[in-house]
């Protein structure tokens, strides 16, 4: 199976690559994880998106904060499907790196979760290897099943409580 990279800005934003790592080992999908900055390391991030391909990536995801330029540069450089994570850091709460992730020119598209969305950043990355690969496939559908099945508990208790 092809792997996913995630990428991220600083060290900081790490609790978000570890959603979003944790959920596609969950799944059986092999990831790595980099700390490469589209600014204070630009080389560096373009050399992983220019090799991703040939070294066995299906999918990039990258999480940045503030000016969060990482997902747009890495898209750049690659035509692999790119996930763009905003992350919540200094004094605008996130809202920053959503419109500096989101807001992609025609032609370098990145597919932008939400704020601190590691989880369905992996979820996307493995919807798009599930179209060819039926095992996934299944794996996901269960996935959903588990969670309408721990909402619907959920939802008894809070009956059983109140109603
Ligand atoms: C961004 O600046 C990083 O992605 C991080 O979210 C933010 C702050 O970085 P540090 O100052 O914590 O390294 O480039």
């Amino acid at each position: 199976m092809k792997k996913v990279a995630i990428v991220i800005g600083s060290d900081s934003d790490m609790p978000v690559a570890e959603k979003a790592y944790n959920t596609l080992k969950e799944l059986d999908i092999p990831a790595t994880v980099h700390i490469l900055s589209a600014h204070r390391t630009p080389g560096e991030a373009r050399e992983l998106a220019v090799n991703a391909r040939a070294n066995g990536y299906g999918a990039i995801i990258a999480a940045a904060g503030m000016a969060a330029h990482l997902a747009g540069a890495i898209a750049a450089n690659t035509t692999l499907p790119v996930i763009g994570i905003p992350v919540k850091s200094g004094d605008l709460g996130g809202m920053d790196a959503l419109l500096s992730t989101v807001m992609m020119p025609s032609g370098i598209p990145v597919a932008t979760v939400a704020i601190g969305g590691g989880v369905n950043a992996a979820l996307l990355c493995a919807q798009i290897f599930a179209v060819t690969d039926k095992t996934l496939e299944e794996k996901l559908a269960q996935k959903r099943a588990d969670n309408t099945k721990a909402v619907l508990e959920k939802n008894k208790a809070a009956a059983e409580r109140f109603n």
